[in-house]
């Protein structure tokens, strides 16, 4: 379904870079019947009959434009689940963050069509400060080939060595989608190097939490879709008190008396035996 070997010097990559950038991951013969599911998903169609936790864009309602997002998809289609859910996945994140296991803290499926708008640029951990320790992975896997022109997604090589800032500006759209990073790069006097992720459809990348990274306007005729896990250290706790990024949304996951990441809400993928 996918493949991967994680080699000494890409776990060196992604010290150094904070991401890794792979032509080939996903079976091929998967990429269409996963492109057939985006549909369906975002007119409400859902295998499952379970709605997932964030449907924010909607046919014949919302912007044309706007690069289309859904999260926890794996709730509502069950293939999207096979993927997001991975072990191999669980496996890669944890070895490039040095953790013994990981689960999903969420998963995106994100689709940017022709004249597809930005996404601000932001830290993915910025998001969970309700959850200790706050730190994050992502396996982002492209369903169509990517370039430049298409507002593929963009990394700042480095920048998860900047720490963490908590979130800020528009997510959704922004006008100027590199706003916050170059507020914070010349607060900090940080050098902006841009890495733009071009792949083949079936490539994927992994970024770590605290990564800067966003999205540009897809200038081409071709829609470009892809399906992203979010990813935390098995053993992750919800934070007593922290009630910021996301927290609204996954809080409500949290039993009375208890800090633990129920499997069920947060998929475990993977951990070292
Ligand atoms: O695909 C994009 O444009 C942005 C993806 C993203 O922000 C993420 O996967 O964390």
């Amino acid at each position: 379904m996918i493949n991967l070997e994680l080699s000494k010097n890409l776990i060196d990559s992604f010290n150094d870079d904070g991401f890794i950038i792979l032509d080939k991951f996903i079976d091929l013969k998967y990429l269409d019947k996963l492109r057939s599911k985006f549909e369906p998903l975002f007119r409400g169609e859902f295998e499952t009959g379970i709605e997932p936790d964030e449907w924010n864009w909607k046919f014949d309602k919302d912007n044309a434009y706007a690069t289309r997002q859904i999260c926890n998809a794996w709730k509502s289609d069950n293939l999207i689940r096979e993927f997001v859910c991975h072990k191999l996945i669980g496996k890669c994140c944890s070895i490039l963050m040095n953790w013994k296991g990981a689960r999903l803290v969420q998963d995106n499926i994100l689709w940017k069509p022709p004249s597809g708008e930005t996404l601000g640029f932001h830290q993915d951990a910025a998001y969970d400060d309700w959850l200790i320790p706050q730190t994050m992975i992502t396996c982002w896997m492209s369903l169509d080939n990517t370039s430049r022109e298409m507002g593929t997604l963009e990394y700042i090589k480095g920048s998860h060595r900047w720490g963490l800032q908590p979130p800020k500006g528009e997510f959704h759209s922004p006008e100027d989608y590199k706003k916050e990073l170059n507020i914070f790069a010349e607060r900090n006097n940080k050098k902006i190097d841009v890495t733009y992720v071009e792949v083949p459809a079936g490539g994927v990348s992994f970024h770590h939490g605290n990564t800067w990274h966003g999205s540009g306007i897809n200038t081409s005729k071709d829609n470009r879709r892809a399906i992203v896990s979010h990813c935390v250290p098995s053993d992750a706790r919800f934070h007593p008190t922290n009630e910021g990024g996301t927290a609204k949304i996954y809080k409500k996951y949290k039993k009375q008396n208890s800090d633990i990441l129920d499997d069920n809400y947060f998929p475990l993928m993977w951990e070292k035996k």
